[in-house]
Order: structure tokens, then sequence, then C-alpha cells
């Protein structure tokens, strides 16, 4: 297997999640500062201190080997109430590109990752078309501001996740399935619209957009189940390549969801927004497979059911290399963009014991997941870089910090007590050697 000289091995986080400090420096609260979370689990308040230990991380980061460096600007830094600029807001970001720069580390900039300006969203967030020209401005600003020193952009990180999620405040009552469904419109928008400034105004700049894609299997081979697969695929998966690479909806995508009674209003200015917007790579997430079966009793013809033939995760999410192998494939077949995979990773329970953390579990992940890409790189799918998630350790979205990603341990409980000091896994070094040996060494 051989990766090209340059691949960017690299690691991710994101801002909301890392960062902490989340009222220094003039910054603004962001949905995730003022969401509702699950009994007894961290909020984003503290995260992993990033704010506060970013040299030691990058230090950490060049010791490792690190290519690139995937993280997230927090919108709501640079505009606290989605409207005026901090000024203050901006320096720490150009403080994270020098140490970057002399660390010889590429920088890889997710625009936006799931932290909407609270002030927005009470204002209507993505179903108030005012939000796509905000979100603009933020984009431009960042443009400005890193310049030359900036390739590699990611303009809304896992779209189809944040429907997910409004999905849920459907379920909840808090939203109406037409406003998520136009919400998820405006966004679509919103990143054509940065990457037509992009290659309008800033030539040197590589943007795209960064959804979570899965490996869809029907559960059972009758054609029913196939096509429920089909339609979930579309849905989950389709409408948001085709979106990227051909700017346009994904027809099965709109006709379930017409049948749903759900209808997007494009404007023919959208229309031809979102036809011009071609992105430079496709960046995706991967983690999963998932299976779905057929179901006649509710809105949507499909459901998920679990996988009786693959491993799980401590934390119940499906191993699946294999549906790594198969998405890379199919998105080369199918869209002739250069990928690049900004998050795959595995979540565990890891422990200290003697001043160590072994996890052999997250090794054969990222093991298994690197040689699926190397498989797929050797069929001719061009692959521009991987990054794991995570750097260090992190607050997961949705399962508190006892949820652990990171290549570097952070002395933290659920509760933000901890010295936050910085341990080096066993999968640390693990990955110092594949990086070093450009993926030919993955024992
Ligand atoms: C992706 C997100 C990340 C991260 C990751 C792990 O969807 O882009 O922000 O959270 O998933 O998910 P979780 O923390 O829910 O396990």
């Amino acid at each position: 297997m051989s990766f090209a000289d340059g691949f960017l091995w690299g690691a991710s986080t994101s801002a909301y999640q890392y960062e902490g400090a989340t009222t220094v420096d003039g910054k603004g609260p962001s949905v995730q500062d003022t969401a509702t979370l699950a009994g007894g689990l961290s909020d984003f308040a503290q995260g992993s201190d990033g704010y506060h230990r970013i040299d030691e991380d990058v230090a950490l980061f060049q010791q490792m080997g690190l290519k690139a460096y995937r993280f997230s600007v927090a919108w709501t830094r640079l505009y606290p109430d989605g409207v005026h600029f901090n000024a203050a807001g901006l320096d720490w970001y150009l403080h994270l590109l020098d140490q970057l720069q002399a660390a010889g580390i590429e920088p890889l900039v997710t625009l936006y990752h799931f932290d909407l300006p609270a002030a927005l969203a009470a204002k209507g967030g993505w179903a108030d078309r005012a939000t796509i020209d905000a979100y603009l401005t933020y984009v431009r600003t960042v443009f400005d501001a890193f310049g030359q020193r900036v390739t590699y952009y990611q303009t809304v990180n896992e779209q189809n996740m944040v429907l997910a999620g409004a999905l849920q405040q459907v379920q909840a009552g808090t939203l109406s399935l037409q406003d998520a469904v136009q919400g998820n419109h405006h966004l679509f928008v919103a990143g054509a619209a940065a990457i037509n400034l992009a290659h309008a105004q800033y030539p040197h700049i590589k943007i795209g957009p960064a959804p979570n894609l899965v490996a869809v299997y029907p559960l059972t081979p009758t054609p029913v189940d196939a096509l429920a697969a089909d339609t979930y695929d579309a849905l989950r998966n389709l409408m948001f390549g085709d979106m990227a690479a051909w700017g346009r909806y994904n027809q099965t995508a709109l006709a379930t969801l017409a049948s749903a009674g759900v209808h997007v209003t494009i404007t023919p200015d959208d229309a031809a927004m979102l036809a011009a917007a071609t992105p430079d790579l496709l960046y995706f997430n991967y983690y999963n497979s998932e299976v779905v079966q057929a179901a006649t009793n509710g809105p949507l013809p499909f459901k998920k059911v679990p996988n009786p033939t693959v491993p799980q995760t401590e934390f119940g999410w499906d191993i699946d290399p294999l549906g790594f192998y198969l998405t890379l494939r199919q998105l080369w077949d199918r869209y002739r963009l250069p990928l690049m995979v900004t998050e795959n990773g595995l979540g565990a329970h890891d422990t200290v014991v003697a001043g160590q953390v072994d996890d052999p579990a997250r090794i054969a992940y990222l093991r298994e997941h690197i040689a699926a890409m190397a498989r797929a790189v050797a069929d001719g799918v061009t692959v521009l870089g991987y990054n794991v998630w995570s750097a260090v350790d992190v607050v997961s979205t949705h399962e508190g910090f006892a949820k652990r990603y990171g290549l570097i341990h952070v002395d933290r409980d659920e509760q933000g007590q901890g010295s936050f000091d910085r341990l080096p896994k066993a999968s640390f070094d693990w990955y110092r050697r594949v990086i070093a040996s450009n993926g030919a060494t993955l024992d």
C-alpha cells in the first residue's frame, strides 16, 4: 500500500468541544453553550481547556508528527451576537496559525461546526434567510484574516447531522418539519455562497462541505428492504453529496420529502448559487455503517435496525471498516472529487493505569480503517488526507466527557474536575509510527 507524498495525516477537534473559555475575550454564547443536556453530562464550559493550552497541544501534535490539524473557528468568538465583530476573538486563532506554521502543520479549518450564535438562533436560526448573510459576513472575515496561511476550508461540518438535530426538535414539537427542511436548504445556500466567494476572491483556497457519511445496507435481500435502504441512503447521504458535487437536490430525497408533505422553496437565485458552487474536494466524516428495513407505519418508508453482523464500540456504534472502503470507492465513482477524511475514530471509556493509557481497541479501529483507505487508494481513489477524531479528548456532543476519542488523554471528569494535564495514549505512539512510515506501517 502506498500513500502519496504529502498525504495529510492529521487529527481533529472542534471549537465548542475543545476550547472551553466560553466567556473569555468577548465570546458570545452559541447554541451549544445554551443547550439543555441530559442530566449529569458535562456541558461545554471548560471543554479540554484548549484555549489556555494550545501551545502545549501543538507541541504534542508536532511530537506525534501530525502533518495537519483540523479545527473549527467559533463563530461566536468573532461575532458574539452574530452581528458585531469582536477583534479579540480573532487573535487566538491567529496565534494558533502561528504555532501551526512554526510546527510545520497544515491547518484544516472548519468554518461552522454545530455552533450557531445563540442570538441568531433566537431570531429563527437557519430557517431565517438572514442567517445566510450573517454566515457570509463571518466567513469573509475569516478569509481576510487568515489570508494565504490557510488553504483548506470546510464550509459546514455534518450538515446532515444538523438536519438530524432539527428533526429531533420537530419530534419534540419545538420546530416544524417545514422549517427544519427549509433551514437545511438555507444552510446549503450558505455553504455554496462561501464556496463561490472563495473561488471569486481567494483563489488559493480549497473548500468544500464535510458531511457525515455512512454505508447503508438493507436488512434482508427483499426488494422492499433494498428500496428502503436506497431511500434512506438518498436522504441520509446522497442529498448532501449530490448537492455538494452537482449543486442540485437528489430527486429521490426531494420526492420522499414531498410525500411527507414537505416542499423546499428554492428561489432562482438559490438555484444559481448552488449550481455555481463546485467544491475543490469533498471532505467527509466516517464512523460506522447503518442497516435499514422497510416500514409502513410512519411518515418515512424506512426504519433503522441493528446490524447483527458487525462488532460495536463500548458506546454501541457499529464498527465497519469494509463500509469505509465501500464509501470511499462509491464517493469517487459517483463524484470524481478528491476526498479528505475529516473525522474517523473510536469513543471509549479510557482509564489511566500506572500513568499510562492503553487503548488497543482504538488502535485496532484506526488500523483497520486506514487499511481500508489504503485499499481504496490502491484501487485509484484520490484521498488527500485522513484525520483522526480526536486529537485530544474533548467533550462528546451527546455523551459527555466519559466518551473519549483522543490520541492524547485529558485529566478531567464529567464535572470538569481535574488538572487538565495532557498524557499521550498508546494510540499516540502508534499513530506517530504510522505517520513516520507514511501509512506503510500499521502494526
Ligand atoms: C461527529 C462530530 C464531532 C464529534 C463526533 C463524535 O458527528 O462532527 O463533533 O462529536 O461526531 O460524536 P460523539 O461525540 O457524539 O460520539
